[in-house]
C-alpha cells in the first residue's frame, strides 16, 4: 500500500450549486430564473422535476453546515442565486436574498469551513433572458453590477470567489444543443454568449480589484481530454476543432488575450462579434483557476453532424466501466488536464473545483449507503491528482462533486451524485459511506492507496 500525503494546508472541500440545492423559488422575493421557467415547461426535464424544492437548503442551511463541520470539510463551493439577489437582474436588491448568503458565509467561517463563492452556476434571471440573455451585450454590464452587489455585501468574508461555473456548458447547451435552459438552439448565439461571459468576467475581476477585497478571484472551466478515434487526419482535425471549440475558446482568451484562429475560420459567419480592447479586459490576471474534470472523449470526423462536423463520445480506462451517468471512468484524464493547462498557461493556483460521480446507491433500512464504486471512483481520481502535483501543477484543493445528492439538471433527481443521501420524501441526509471515508482522508491528508 502506498500513502499519498497531500501539500500542507491542501484545502479538500465539496460544492454544490444554488439552482440545485436551495428550494425556495420564489420564497422571500427571489425572482424567476431561466431554470425556474424552463423546468416549469413540459417535457424538458425527466419525469418532471424541479428545483423548486430541490434539497430545501433555504430553510436547512444551518444543518447543512454542521454536516460539513462533521465530515471536516476545509472548504465549501457554493454559488449565489442572481435572481435572489436581484430579482429583476439589475436594479433593485432584495434584501432577504442578500441576507441568506451572509448568515451562510459566517456560519460556514465560524465552523472553519473557507466558503468559496461562485457568482454564475447557470441561474440567469428570466428578466434578463427575455431581454435577449447572454447573447446581449448589455447582459455584460448587469453581470458586473450583481458582481458588486455581492463583493460588497461579502468581499470582506469570502476567500475565494469564481465569477463563472462552465461557461461552455451555458453557451453551447444551453444556447446550441438548446437541452439546457434557456432551451435555445443558434450557434452564432452560443458563440457571442461564450465572448459575452469572458467579457463579464473580465469586467467583475476589474470591479473586484478595484474594491481592494481581501480573497481571490478566477474562474471555473469544464475540461476534457479529447484523442483522435484514429490516425486519419480527417480525425485529428476534428479532435483539435472540438478542443477549441469547447476548451481553447476559453482558455486562450482568458491567458493569452486571443481566440482560436482556426476555429474562428471554421465557425465564419458564427464568430463573436468583438469589440475593441474587449480581450484585454477578457485577459484579467486572475488568481486561480477552477478545473471540473469527470471524463474522456474520443472524437471522430463526421460529415453529416451539424457545423462543427463531428462526434465525440467519452471512453473509459482500461478496466473501468462507466457511471450512473453513463460517463466513461477514466482517473488519469484528470492528471492529464491539471499538467496540460499548467503547461501552457503558468496559472499561479489550480483547484479542481468539482469532481465525482452519480452511482447507483442502495440505501439500507437506515438510510445508509455502502457506495464502495464511488470511494473507488474518488480513489482514482485522487490519486491522478496526486501525481499532477508531483509534476509540478500547483494544485491547492480539491472540491468533490457533490456534498450530498441534488436536482441534477435534466436527469432531475434520478441520479445521485453526493457524498451525503438525501432521502427527497423527508429531506434527512445521511452521509455514505464515501463521506466517510473522505473524511478520515481529510483528517489524514493522505490517501491509503
Ligand atoms: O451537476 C453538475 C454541476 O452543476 C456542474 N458540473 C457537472 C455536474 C454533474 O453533471
Amino acid at each position: 500500500m502506498t500513502t499519498r500525503v497531500y501539500p500542507d494546508g491542501f484545502l479538500w472541500g465539496a460544492a454544490t450549486a444554488a439552482y440545485q440545492v436551495e428550494g425556495a423559488w420564489n420564497e422571500d422575493g427571489k425572482g424567476e430564473s431561466i431554470w425556474d421557467r424552463f423546468c416549469h415547461l413540459p417535457y424538458r426535464v425527466r419525469d418532471g422535476d424541479t428545483g423548486d424544492v430541490a434539497c430545501d437548503h433555504y430553510h436547512r442551511w444551518a444543518e447543512d453546515v454542521a454536516l460539513m463541520r462533521s465530515l471536516g470539510l476545509k472548504t465549501y463551493r457554493l454559488s449565489l442565486s442572481w435572481p435572489r439577489i436581484l430579482p429583476e437582474g439589475r436594479g433593485r436588491v432584495n434584501e432577504p436574498g442578500l441576507g441568506f448568503y451572509d448568515r451562510l458565509v459566517d456560519r460556514l467561517l465560524e465552523a472553519g469551513i473557507q466558503p468559496n463563492v461562485t457568482l454564475n452556476h447557470w441561474d440567469l434571471p428570466q428578466a434578463i433572458q427575455d431581454v435577449g440573455g447572454w447573447p446581449n451585450r448589455d447582459t455584460v454590464g448587469w453581470f458586473t453590477e450583481y458582481a458588486q452587489v455581492a463583493f460588497e455585501r461579502l468581499g470582506d468574508r469570502v476567500p475565494m470567489w469564481a465569477t463563472h461555473n462552465e461557461p461552455m456548458v451555458i453557451a453551447y447547451l444551453g444556447y446550441h444543443a438548446g437541452i439546457f435552459a434557456p432551451g435555445i438552439s443558434d450557434l452564432s448565439q452560443a458563440v457571442q454568449t461564450v465572448h459575452h461571459l469572458l467579457l463579464s468576467h473580465g469586467r467583475a475581476v476589474q470591479a473586484y480589484r478595484g474594491g481592494g477585497y481581501p480573497g481571490k478571484i478566477g474562474i471555473v472551466l469544464n475540461i476534457s481530454p479529447y484523442q483522435p478515434a484514429s490516425d486519419d487526419e480527417a480525425d485529428r482535425a476534428a479532435c483539435e476543432r472540438i478542443d477549441q471549440l469547447y476548451t481553447r475558446i476559453f482558455s486562450e482568451p482568458l491567458f493569452n488575450g486571443r481566440y482560436p484562429e482556426p476555429l474562428m475560420t471554421w465557425l465564419g459567419p458564427h464568430a463573436p462579434q468583438i469589440a475593441d480592447g474587449d480581450l484585454e479586459v477578457i485577459q484579467q490576471a486572475i488568481d486561480f483557476l477552477g478545473v471540473n474534470y469527470y471524463n474522456k472523449s474520443a472524437v471522430a470526423f463526421d460529415s453529416e453532424a451539424g457545423v462543427i462536423k463531428l462526434r465525440a463520445w467519452n471512453i473509459s480506462a482500461p478496466g473501468l466501466g462507466t457511471t450512473d451517468m453513463g460517463w466513461g471512468i477514466y482517473p488519469d484524464g484528470l492528471r492529464e488536464v491539471l499538467v496540460d493547462v499548467e503547461t501552457r498557461y503558468h496559472v499561479p493556483e489550480i483547484y479542481v473545483t468539482e469532481n465525482g460521480c452519480a452511482a447507483v446507491d442502495v440505501p439500507d433500512g437506515t438510510g445508509s449507503v455502502d457506495d464502495r464504486d464511488r470511494i473507488e471512483f474518488l480513489r482514482g481520481h485522487f490519486r491522478a491528482a496526486h501525481q499532477a502535483i508531483e509534476e509540478g501543477v500547483p494544485l491547492q484543493g480539491y472540491y468533490v462533486w457533490s456534498l450530498m445528492d441534488n436536482f441534477e439538471w435534466t436527469r432531475g433527481y434520478a441520479k445521485r451524485f453526493g457524498i451525503v443521501r438525501v432521502d427527497y420524501e423527508t429531506q434527512e441526509r445521511t452521509p455514505k459511506a464515501s463521506a466517510l471515508w473522505y473524511r478520515d482522508l481529510i483528517a489524514r491528508n493522505a490517501l491509503e492507496d
